[in-house]
């Protein structure tokens, strides 16, 4: 009994360890976000990259075009947040789950510093500054882990969602280099389309994977792309199946982008709700 308690309480510990949930209440978050305040939210900046001058020519063997307005995907979105006082603005997505109120952004975009996001909305099919007819959602609960810039988020939506928008799969685990879509609203970088940070930049191309490590594109995905998902099987004609998330925007260096590898098992010990 005695021993069952002490385990009991270990496991207690061990989860508190590695699992952050904050639990926000911010009815307020919808009306705190104004269309103004959306289009001046401050870009989240992506670590690791410094700000260069934008050259198109240099790479365009890897542009894919932004056109993607006649299937609006309601699966990605802008995602709206205060952190440490400053309005800031990310990318998420909806993934596929049996409550149909989760998505995934980068913990960047949910922490940082010791300070949590507060304010959380997310946009579903954000698109040059205009919100879909799902408007703006409440996201009332964010949670991540040490050891990878992901997380999840939760929305407050009656009936899931994902039964709007549709939804990311995940827990496929691909061998790399592999042909992958990645999402996301950027300022600057080297995708080829409108980067305002108010638009819906798709990029196609092949990510991979050096010494088991992280993976990563060789492009900048730019700042406010944090939170993109990377996603395989991604066919833009069919919009039934938007294929499997298998990283997460995170971070940069001067000529690539990075996700961590994603571990499910530790994603669905997140999800908490
Ligand atoms: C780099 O770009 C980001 C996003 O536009 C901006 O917030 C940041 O201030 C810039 N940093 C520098 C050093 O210019
Ligand atoms: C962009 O890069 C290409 C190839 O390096 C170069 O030819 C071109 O002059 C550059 N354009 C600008 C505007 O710097
Ligand atoms: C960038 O996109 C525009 C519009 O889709 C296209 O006309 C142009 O050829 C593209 N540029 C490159 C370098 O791929
Ligand atoms: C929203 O979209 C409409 C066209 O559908 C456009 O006229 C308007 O400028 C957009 N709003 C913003 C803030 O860009
Ligand atoms: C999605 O909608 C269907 C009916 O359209 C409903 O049966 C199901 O419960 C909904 N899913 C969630 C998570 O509420
Ligand atoms: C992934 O990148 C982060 C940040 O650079 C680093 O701390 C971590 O060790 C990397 N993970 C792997 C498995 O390479
Ligand atoms: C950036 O990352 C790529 C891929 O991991 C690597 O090949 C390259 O050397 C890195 N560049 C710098 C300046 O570290
Ligand atoms: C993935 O997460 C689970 C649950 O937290 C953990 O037990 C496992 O060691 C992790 N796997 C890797 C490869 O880090
Ligand atoms: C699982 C979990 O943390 N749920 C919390 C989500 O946030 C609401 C408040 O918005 C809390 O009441 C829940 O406990």
């Amino acid at each position: 009994m005695y021993k069952e308690y002490i385990s009991y309480i270990l496991i207690v510990l061990i989860i508190i360890e590695i699992a952050f949930t904050q639990p926000i209440i911010s009815e307020n978050a919808i009306d705190y976000w104004t269309p103004e305040k959306m289009l001046n939210a401050k870009l989240l900046h992506l670590p690791g990259i410094k700000n260069k001058t934008i050259n198109n020519s240099e790479k365009a063997n890897l542009f894919a075009s932004e056109d993607e307005n006649k299937n609006p995907l309601l699966a990605v979105g802008q995602f709206f947040f205060t952190l440490d006082g400053i309005d800031n603005a990310c990318t998420a997505s909806v993934i596929n789950t049996q409550n149909g109120n989760t998505g995934m952004t980068a913990k960047h975009c949910l922490y940082s510093n010791g300070a949590h996001s507060v304010n959380m909305i997310f946009c579903p099919g954000y698109n040059k500054g205009n919100t879909s007819y799902l408007g703006k959602i409440l996201v009332t609960n964010a949670s991540w882990a040490d050891g990878g810039d992901y997380g999840v988020i939760k929305f407050d939506y009656n009936g899931g969602l994902q039964n709007k928008t549709g939804s990311f799969d995940w827990g496929l685990t691909p061998s790399y280099p592999v042909r992958i879509a990645t999402f996301g609203y950027p300022v600057d970088g080297d995708v080829n389309c409108t980067h305002d940070g108010k638009t819906l930049c798709i990029w196609r191309g092949v990510a991979d994977q050096h010494k088991h490590g992280n993976i990563s594109v060789p492009l900048l995905l730019g700042h406010g792309s944090s939170g993109g998902p990377w996603v395989m099987g991604n066919n833009p004609s069919n919009p039934k199946n938007l294929g499997d998330v298998i990283g997460i925007t995170a971070f940069g260096n001067e000529s690539h982008t990075y996700s961590y590898i994603l571990n499910f098992t530790l994603i669905r010990e997140l999800i908490t709700w």
